[in-house]
């Protein structure tokens, strides 16, 4: 019986240690994590997304340990009020439609990154208010590892009449150069900051942003978008 004993001492000791390995890689950190904060929603272009709005969120432990496998979810609603998320989004992103939400899983190389496009628009459309039409401010993102939040992130949105898209009717052109126009002069005439239109992404609303816009709109790599949004 003892040599039975010393035999499996070592397997005992063994799985002892991984347990315990797994236990330091958790859970996600807001402090050590890495998310942008700001994140570009865009359309596509023959079916390919917008490469403008990739970024990368990376995920670590309080030891700054890197977390593979964590599942990341990033919550539109309901504090993003004028943002509308495509209904289909690219590979590797999974959509919780109903909550305007998306997911994706952190790789194991480069270890706890998650590199994402997400497609989608804004609802502005008809007579714009004197103070511009409503919109979400800074930070109406919600970001989270493995059900932790660990950040805010504030959405720029580039179709900002997109869920009035029709078939034929594309994606971000000079309607939409027209309304950002408005939009940002609703801004300088005293309404209040709305994050879609910060394209230079610096917490201002200002001249500087039609000339990102007017960047990002002659590239016309998001003259498509979708016709089915979430709510
Ligand atoms: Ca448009
Ligand atoms: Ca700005």
């Amino acid at each position: 019986m003892s040599h039975v004993g010393l035999l499996f001492a070592p397997a005992l000791l063994f799985s002892s240690a991984t347990a315990t390995h797994a236990q330091i890689l958790g859970p996600a950190d807001p402090a050590h994590s890495t998310v942008p904060a700001f994140i570009r929603v865009v359309g596509s272009r023959q079916g390919t997304p917008d490469p403008s709005g990739v970024f990368t969120i990376t995920v670590r432990d309080f030891l700054n340990n890197p977390i593979a496998g964590s599942l990341v979810r990033l919550e539109f609603q309901p504090n993003c009020t004028d943002t509308r998320i495509c209904a289909a989004q690219a590979n590797g992103v999974s959509i919780d439609c109903p909550n305007g939400a998306v997911e994706a899983t952190t790789s194991s190389l480069p270890a706890g990154q998650v590199t994402l496009i997400i497609q989608g628009s804004a609802d502005n459309h008809g007579p714009m208010p004197v103070q511009g039409w409503p919109g979400a401010s800074s930070g109406c993102i919600r970001v989270f590892a493995g059900g932790i939040q660990i950040a805010t992130a504030t959405a720029v949105v580039y179709d900002v009449n997109g869920t009035s898209n029709l078939p034929g009717n594309p994606g971000v052109n000079g309607a939409d150069y027209s309304f950002v126009w408005a939009s940002i002069g609703a801004v300088g005439g005293g309404g209040p900051y709305r994050g879609r239109v910060d394209y230079s992404t610096d917490g201002f609303v200002n001249g500087a942003d039609l000339s990102f816009f007017n960047i990002f709109f002659l590239n016309n790599a998001s003259g498509e978008n979708c016709l089915a949004h979430c709510p």
